[in-house]
């Protein structure tokens, strides 16, 4: 009987060591893996449903995958990609060494207030937008995160009835550090630079979540630099939080997605049972019921250079106005790429990765706004995923923006 307390108080400490001191990732690979066949993807899709690994990003059809190991596991997953004839790379040999470059980067460019060479705090960002004093932007706030951090949004416009509606989210995903940034750049160049989109205000208000999972972020930033999920608790389990691009009404539960508390694409006890997403869908609903019309949902995330069309639930289903989405989505990315010559692809979102259920932007659509995307920002196949270094902040922000400007000219053109 003594024994089995001994045991269990040794596993309860075992299970919590993930939630003490700071996760290093010392040691820890990420292989970027091949897929040419179905077949590879099915072993790809396989390994993503274990959950035993974490994926860096969705796994895609055809092309490259981003696959992170701990040190034990590295050996079986090279195990396994050779027996299926993948091709794969090294992508990060050290996780631990990136990270700890990362953060030596970060305070050597910081100085406490925000700026876009080094990747804001939620205390800097949150300053920021409080203090922000301009005749067309309103901060407010649309709700709290489960550790209670006001969750901002900022309203563009230059006042009388509601315009057509343009909303974006940013940093549902907590590691996705870049598009937090982007966003917070963004409402910085509608600030102190308004004039050379006149045009577009005059037609359209455009509202900005900067900060979705300032909690899963904050995580990310002291903690844990790979956490995904939200920072909820759950009785009944150990581990915290959810995927929130997992807890949207629409398609809940489906492909793509977990009912195990512990994975990385856990759902959430059901449809919208964070007070994150469940704030958003009460901002677009409570818009809505004041007269507003949204024409554009677009979500921010990294990475993989990807601007992904509805549906994302699953491959080979489209809206009846796909081929709208898709002329969008391919003149979003040209005028991307010439900004600064990064190379972006389209299409519809299952077709390219995997589907994957109770997304934000397959709510939206699902809610009846036309135009929706899931923007998955840099880095490249060569680059670093989620550790995008700080000087590409601001280059990532100009050719997002530059996609966006096309988004909002047609929404102009959209009929009412
Ligand atoms: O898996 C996701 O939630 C997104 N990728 S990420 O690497 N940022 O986690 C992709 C979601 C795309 N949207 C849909 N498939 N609905
Ligand atoms: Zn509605
Ligand atoms: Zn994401």
């Amino acid at each position: 009987m003594k024994f089995l307390l001994l045991l269990s108080v040794a596993f309860l400490a075992f299970v919590h060591a993930k939630e003490m001191g700071t996760r290093t990732y010392k040691g820890y690979q990420v292989f970027t893996v091949k897929v040419t066949n179905p077949a590879q993807f099915e072993v790809v899709k396989s390994l993503y449903d274990s959950d035993e690994y974490d994926f860096w990003t969705t796994p895609r059809k055809l092309g490259a995958t981003d696959i992170m190991a701990a040190p034990e596991q590295i050996k079986q997953l090279g195990k396994i990609f050779a027996e299926n004839g993948m091709q794969f790379v090294v992508k990060v040999k050290d996780v631990g060494n990136l990270i700890l470059e990362e953060q030596a980067s970060n305070k050597r460019s910081s100085d406490g207030r925000i700026s876009w060479t080094a990747y804001p705090s939620f205390a800097e960002i949150r300053d920021w937008l409080t203090s922000i004093d301009s005749p067309i932007a309103e901060v407010s706030t649309i709700g709290y995160t489960h550790e209670n951090r006001p969750i901002f949004v900022v309203k563009f416009s230059t006042g009388g009835a509601p315009k057509k509606s343009i909303l974006i989210d940013a940093n549902i995903h907590a590691r996705e550090w870049i598009a937090g940034a982007t966003a917070t750049w963004i409402i910085n160049e509608l600030v102190t630079n308004p004039d050379p989109y006149a045009d577009i205000l005059a037609q359209v208000d455009i509202y900005i979540i900067p900060m979705v999972n300032a909690d899963g972020f904050e995580w990310s930033r002291a903690r844990d630099r790979m956490w995904r999920k939200t920072r909820s608790i759950r009785s009944g389990s150990s581990c915290i939080g959810c995927d929130p691009n997992r807890n949207f009404a629409f398609m809940f539960g489906g492909e793509g997605t977990s009912p195990d508390p512990c994975s990385n694409t856990y759902t959430g006890a059901g449809p919208f049972s964070e007070p994150e997403t469940a704030a958003i869908r009460d901002f677009v609903v409570a818009r809505e019921s004041e007269g507003v019309k949204f024409y554009a949902y677009m979500t921010f995330h990294s990475y993989s250079q990807l601007w992904l069309l509805p549906w994302g639930y699953t491959q080979g289903v489209y809206p009846p106005d796909y081929a709208e989405q898709l002329s969008l989505g391919q003149a979003s990315i040209a005028a991307l790429e010439a900004v600064h010559g990064t190379a972006y692809q389209t299409g519809q979102g299952a077709d390219i990765l995997y589907g994957v259920g109770g997304a934000s932007d397959d709510w939206a659509k699902d809610h009846g706004i036309k135009y929706t995307a899931t923007i998955e920002m840099r880095d490249t196949e060569e680059g670093y995923g989620f550790i995008l270094p700080a000087d590409q902040i601001i280059p990532n922000a100009e050719e997002v923006w530059a996609g966006l400007l096309v988004v909002f000219q047609r929404v102009i053109e959209t009929p009412v």
